[in-house]
């Protein structure tokens, strides 16, 4: 897929997912350096002009922005058309492979913490999360989930699918029966879509709704986090954006009055105090230990970006 169908199909979530979009948006560039036939200059402006498409799909999961900017690493100084097409295409299929990888060894690492008889929360639909769940599972644990809804788009239906699939006693409930269940709940495991570097958790709009409950419950909470799901902008004092998509997602035409306004948030932050542990492809680590866990994989390249 090129550039700008990757782009609109990452914006129509047709492709959605951090880490998936994060593939995507790898594979796009990979596929314009393989098509690429003029001269290194033209090729510079036009993997500029790419990245800027691919960022502005969707603004929240960092995952997206560290792809982008661990394909074009080093680019601009390979000299040639040819040395710059190779070193796109090797960045890219490294981070697709590393990438894939993180998931696996997340799944590896999550597994481990799941006990014979838990009953487990998970909220909307996280390939790291359900990887956790599905190794568990796979290692002959035996457990229940609730998966919520995670309204609007749903994604807890893919999430329960996938694990009945699997064959774990799942149970879809829908967001606002999340502090019904957590009373029996011991775990919960999400997903993330960006971690600051103190440790906040930005992920699905309810996972904060999910933390309180699980805190009032004293239920463990941990986020499954590939390590390019960590935002280096954050040190430097950004804030993350939250997405706000439209009133049609939420509503059908005529249902509500049109003098109704809808308010849409994609994404909502969870603080790091009501996090227990980060599982990464790393190790797990505690929500304090982000920074410098972040330096070590992601590379210092990752904070010498400018104009983004
Ligand atoms: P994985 C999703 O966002 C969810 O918020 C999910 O928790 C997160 O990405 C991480 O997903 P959306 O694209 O990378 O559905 O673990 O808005 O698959």
């Amino acid at each position: 897929m090129d550039v700008s169908s990757t782009a609109d199909a990452i914006r129509s979530m047709e492709i959605r997912g951090a880490g998936r979009i994060a593939r995507a948006g790898a594979s796009a560039l990979r596929e314009l350096a393989m098509s690429y036939s003029g001269d290194a200059e033209g090729f510079a402006a036009e993997l500029d002009a790419a990245k800027r498409t691919l960022l502005d799909s969707r603004p929240t999961a960092v995952s997206l922005w560290n792809g982008v900017h661990a394909v074009l690493r080093g680019v601009r100084g390979c000299g040639d058309a040819d040395a710059m097409r190779e070193r796109v295409i090797a960045n890219a299929d490294a981070f697709i492979a590393r990438s894939e990888a993180a998931v696996r060894e997340i799944s590896r690492i999550g597994a481990k913490r799941i006990q014979g008889g838990d009953v487990i929360v998970t909220h909307c639909n996280s390939s790291a999360a359900v990887g956790v769940l599905k190794e568990a599972h796979a290692q002959g644990k035996r457990f229940k989930v609730y998966a919520t809804e995670s309204r609007p788009w749903r994604q807890g239906l893919i999430t329960a699918n996938e694990l009945a699939d699997a064959g774990i006693d799942v149970t879809l409930i829908i967001d606002s029966a999340v502090r019904s269940v957590m009373k029996r709940a011991d775990k919960v495991f999400v997903g993330a879509d960006t971690v600051t570097s103190h440790g906040a958790l930005v992920n699905k709009v309810g996972t904060s709704q999910v933390a309180l409950a699980a805190r009032e419950a004293r239920v463990q909470f941990y986020v499954c986090a590939e390590t390019y799901k960590f935002s280096p902008m954050t040190l430097f004092g950004d804030m993350v954006t939250i997405e706000e998509r439209s009133r049609e997602e939420v509503v059908k035409d005529g249902e509500v009055r049109p003098e109704v306004k809808i308010f849409n948030p994609v994404f909502d932050s969870t603080p790091a105090a009501y996090i227990d542990a980060i599982i990464t492809e790393a190790g797990m680590i505690s929500p304090g230990s982000v920074y410098q866990v972040m330096v070590e994989s992601l590379g210092e390249e990752a904070f010498r970006v400018e104009g983004d």
